[in-house]
């Protein structure tokens, strides 16, 4: 912990002295114009905010701190065995814009696990909940349902000062995304199973742990393919709706777990996290509609074009910033190749992958016809036997933790300050609209 203090806390000087910098020699620059449409259509592309963990490129994807994720998962320490590179990892070069050497990789994930434990009450407000309650409805409550020991708002009550309101950030931030998997499990054995939670296993790494405690498979591949889906979406900049939502929350100094909270209510919308259940949903209905034939290229373009003819959408293609294939889903793609060519579903997977783009191609209005994630992930969960659709968005928040959290904890280093831009009506609008 304190090397990873240290670290931060270097690394939040230069930048600090950045921001300074840019304020009293850059400050009245201008670096974009807002359109009409963009003031309408959610600011899309808009320049306005600062997010220092990573950088979403239309055409590479996401890099975490300047690494694209080829770079992360060949150059993150791995678990003994594994291939792919560890979340946790992933987790300390957002928070440090290092890459940790395996001993500092060790000596953080076991960081999280002295973190761990979930106060009973978390448990007990959780059982109050009707067991249909959706599961991330739960993970947002859990969050809530924690905030009391936010020692983010303790010090803050107590007068703490600016200058450490990053420190105390990053234990609230600890402490949260190491409590995330034990929440998260337990969500899934109440609400699916027996509601009993397989023993924590502090000798795992942070991913292999959550997904023995899920209790679906004890496969190794399993806990390689949950590290591999926990690192690959930790973090996706600051615009998307629950990193900007937990943004704005965290900008008021709301503590962490508030912050959470919220980002969880924007991360369950069916435009965002809730895509992945959205496609497998999609994905099991095609299979079903195929009625056994082996999906190929052409069925599925026969299929793809009658869904586009009848004005659906079809889940899992097109993206509101890429505009090439996402490299996640290519990780995910190698993985499947590797581990489970013959599994039926992955068949499908495949077969859209060769069909759809063309299909969306031809359509002529999607800005992007290539395949996002959620067009993949889904697939291998079903395969490890983690197949309960409601719940794939609770694993995309588990990972989603890390980078939010560590987006925290720099908007506290850098001193950002609360949020506030400016909306008009639509008459102001047209107003300035006609003035041009
Ligand atoms: N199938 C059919 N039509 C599509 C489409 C798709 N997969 N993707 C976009 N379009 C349509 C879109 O509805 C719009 O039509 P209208 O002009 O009639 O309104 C048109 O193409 C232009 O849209 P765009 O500019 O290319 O996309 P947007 O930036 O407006 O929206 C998405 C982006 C992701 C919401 C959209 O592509 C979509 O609905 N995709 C399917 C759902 C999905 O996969 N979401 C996952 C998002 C994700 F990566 C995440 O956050 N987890």
């Amino acid at each position: 912990l304190v090397a990873l203090k240290g670290k931060i806390a270097k690394l939040a000087k230069e930048k600090s002295a950045q921001k300074a910098d840019l304020l009293k020699n850059n400050a009245d620059v201008v670096i974009g114009e807002v359109s009409v449409e963009q003031c309408i259509n959610g600011g899309r592309s808009v320049k306005m905010m600062v997010t220092e963990t990573s950088d979403l490129d239309a055409n590479t994807g996401i890099s975490y701190r300047g690494k694209s994720l080829y770079e992360c998962n060949k150059e993150l320490p791995k678990a003994p065995g594994g291939e792919v590179a560890l979340p946790e990892a992933a987790f300390w070069l957002l928070l440090t814009g290092e890459v940790p050497t395996d001993a500092e990789c060790r000596a953080f994930t076991e960081e999280l696990h002295r973190r761990s434990a979930v106060p009973q009450s978390v448990f007990a407000t959780l059982a109050t909940l009707p067991k249909d309650t959706h599961p991330m409805t739960q993970l947002s409550v859990a969050m809530l349902a924690m905030q009391p020991d936010s020692k983010f708002a303790h010090k803050y009550d107590q007068g703490m000062k600016k200058g450490e309101y990053w420190e105390v950030a990053l234990e609230d931030a600890l402490d949260l995304v190491a409590k995330m998997p034990v929440v998260a499990a337990q969500i899934y054995r109440s609400t699916f199973k027996d509601g009993k939670l397989p023993a924590y296993n502090a000798k795992l790494d942070w991913a292999a742990n959550y997904a023995q405690m899920l209790g679906v498979n004890s496969d190794e591949k399993f806990k390689e393919v949950t590290r591999l889906y926990l690192m690959l979406h930790a973090d996706h900049e600051g615009g998307n709706v629950s990193a900007h939502t937990a943004h704005l929350v965290g900008s008021a100094l709301s503590d962490p777990y508030y912050a959470w909270a919220a980002g969880l209510c924007g991360l369950a919308g069916p435009l965002h996290g809730l895509a992945n259940q959205e496609c497998i949903s999609w994905l099991l209905e095609a299979q079903k509609d195929l009625g056994g034939q082996k999906p190929t290229k052409e069925l599925l373009t026969a299929y793809a074009e009658k869904m586009l003819a009848s004005g659906k959408v079809i889940p899992g293609f097109g993206h509101a910033v890429l505009r090439n294939t996402d490299p996640r889903y290519m990780l995910e793609r190698e993985f499947a190749l590797k581990n489970c060519p013959d599994d039926p579903l992955f068949q499908l997977v495949d077969a859209c992958y060769q069909a759809i783009p063309a299909v969306l191609e031809k359509g002529g209005k999607v800005k992007n016809p290539f395949p996002n994630v959620d067009a993949h992930s889904g697939q291998l969960m079903h395969f490890y036997n983690l197949k309960e659709q409601n719940y794939y968005t609770v694993v995309f928040a588990v990972s989603r933790a890390m980078g939010v959290m560590a987006q925290y904890v720099w908007a506290r280093a850098v001193g950002l300050p609360i949020e506030r831009p400016k909306s008009v009506p639509l008459d102001v609008l047209a107003k300035l609209a006609n003035k041009k």
